[in-house]
């Protein structure tokens, strides 16, 4: 299989460019070769792009929405090949891809498909004269997306870009080039013009040209902190647009009038899922003291009991992280932990069988890791490992665990779990986090924002508020009567 570019409508030839083999994480084989994008690529796809702009820009929101709701029927027509696809390109069990990854990107087309007719400014009356705004379109952006969800991220950044009259150049990780495709092939087919959507493949080269070019109006990255500072500093140049969707150490804080079940039901979640490959995971879990024994006997025993193993099976519960060099990075940092005096609770190995009993040894496994004996400066702690590592601390009192919660340069997201209705929202309110949950956590509906504080971005996707981040506002001013001047 070739993984090449998709400029102007179709798939492009591989040939004469840089290209890698790219590995299915759960055994280590090749998927295909991936093709990375060169400046003839580039060009072709910001020339594709600002010619498919030019008549988009002029259809209505209406017109724009029904190409966005067909994309939409598309994926979903396809769901269950797609989401193996990703399976096989991501590591992540079927289960999920199944049920999160395709549905959440037609979610989100769905939603500003619906939304883009309503995209409009406002009319103001004034002293013989009247205003209005109007929310204009930036033209040309970019979308560059992590490996962790890859057609989600796709996704969440083409649909409010498209609905908001734009063209976009999309470039998805260079470890998972595959299912981004299949979202060109979707708006192709829904009747999206050739060139609105393009998808170019390659590492952080690739991604310092889109950032670079000076006819792309906006970079939306979803990535790691380091690299958000990279393309904010790339951007200023041209004062260009940006929006950052980074890592996070999130808390998770559990009161000792918790429903037991339902926190630690959360907190496995929230480190686990997605092989523990997700951004705003709650991966420090503050317990108050009064319940920490029972609820990590719990938390433990629930743990063991997590299916690792063949993410094609639908019984599997974590599959394979995305590479062996990432698999080797979580497995610093739990040597790292132990050495700073945690105690490995459970897991943090690398199984040679599943739980079926199938030979894993090829694929990039880890079982799902507890540390107890944590504190706040460790770098379990501290640092964003992106794997399924769970660092637990105790606290005693609100004001206490309010005050640790928020001494982090990340502010991605936060849960409360907790019967008191007064506590959580006055707990959640002081907590510097973008995403929040009160009693769930990680669920992520389009209809609410999605973005962090402090270190862990810029701006916010989904919902309303996204809006104005693919739009220009402008405000036209109407005489009535006639120039009043002194002169
Ligand atoms: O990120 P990387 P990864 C974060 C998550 C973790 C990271 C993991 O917290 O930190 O993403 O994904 C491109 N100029 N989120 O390892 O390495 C690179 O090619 C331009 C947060 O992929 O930062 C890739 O396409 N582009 C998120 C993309 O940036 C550059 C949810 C990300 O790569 C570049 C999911 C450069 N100089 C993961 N260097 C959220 N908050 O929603 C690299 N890239």
């Amino acid at each position: 299989m070739a993984y090449t570019q998709f400029i102007d409508g179709e798939l492009t030839a591989g040939a004469n460019r840089e290209s890698w083999i790219n590995y299915n994480p759960a055994n280590n084989t090749p998927l295909g070769e991936v093709f990375q994008a060169n400046a003839q690529d580039i060009e072709a796809a910001v020339g594709s792009a600002e010619k498919a702009f030019h008549d988009w820009r002029t259809k209505t929101g209406a017109e724009r929405g029904r190409v966005l709701v067909k994309a939409a029927e598309i994926l979903r027509s396809r769901l269950e090949q797609i989401a193996l696809l990703e399976t096989q390109d991501v590591g992540k069990p079927i289960s999920e891809s199944l049920a999160v990854d395709i549905s959440s990107a037609a979610d989100a087309l769905e939603y500003f498909g619906g939304i883009a007719a309503g995209i409009h400014g406002e009319y103001v009356d004034l002293k013989n004269a009247f205003g209005y705004t109007r929310p204009e379109p930036l033209g040309v952006c970019a979308g560059i997306g992590a490996w962790n969800y890859p057609i989600q991220i796709a996704a969440w950044k083409a649909a409010p870009a498209l609905a908001c009259g734009n063209a976009m150049i999309f470039k998805p990780s260079e470890l998972t080039p595959v299912t981004a495709l299949e979202l060109a092939k979707a708006f192709m087919e829904a009747g999206a013009p050739r060139g609105l959507f393009n998808v170019v493949q390659g590492d952080g080269r690739v991604g310092a040209m889109l950032t670079d070019h000076p006819r792309i109006a906006k970079i939306s990255l979803t990535g790691s902190v380091a690299t958000g500072k990279k393309i904010f500093a790339g951007a200023a140049s041209q004062l260009k647009r940006v929006t950052l969707e980074l890592g996070g150490k999130s808390p998770l804080i559990i009161f000792e009038d918790a429903d037991l079940q339902n926190a630690v039901s959360a907190a496995l979640l929230a480190n686990f899922y997605t092989q523990g490959e997700v951004c705003s995971n709650g991966t420090r879990v503050f317990v108050q003291r009064k319940i920490y024994d029972a609820f990590l006997m719990q938390l433990k025993e629930r743990t063991e009991k997590i299916r690792v193993g063949d993410p094609t099976d639908p019984d599997t519960h974590m599959g394979a992280v995305i590479s062996t060099a990432h698999l080797e990075k979580i497995i610093r940092f739990i040597d790292a932990g132990k050495a700073a005096g945690a105690t490995l609770l459970t897991g943090g190995s690398r199984p040679g069988k599943d739980f079926k009993g199938r030979d894993i040894s090829s694929g990039n496994f880890l079982t799902p890791a507890i540390f107890t004996d944590c504190d706040d400066a460790m770098e379990i702690c501290k640092e964003e490992i992106f794997g399924p590592v769970l660092s637990i601390l105790c606290f005693d009192t609100e004001e206490e665990v309010i005050e640790r919660a928020n001494n982090s340069a990340y502010g991605l997201a936060a849960g409360v779990f907790t019967n008191d209705i007064k506590r959580g929202h006055r707990v959640i309110h002081q907590l510097q986090a973008g995403t929040c949950w009160i009693n769930n956590y990680n669920i992520t509906p389009i209809e609410l924002p999605f973005g962090g504080y402090k270190q862990s971005g810029l701006g916010r996707e989904n919902s309303l508020a996204a809006i104005q981040y693919y739009t220009q506002l402008k405000s036209v001013y109407v005489e009535l009567g006639n120039v009043e001047s002194p002169y």
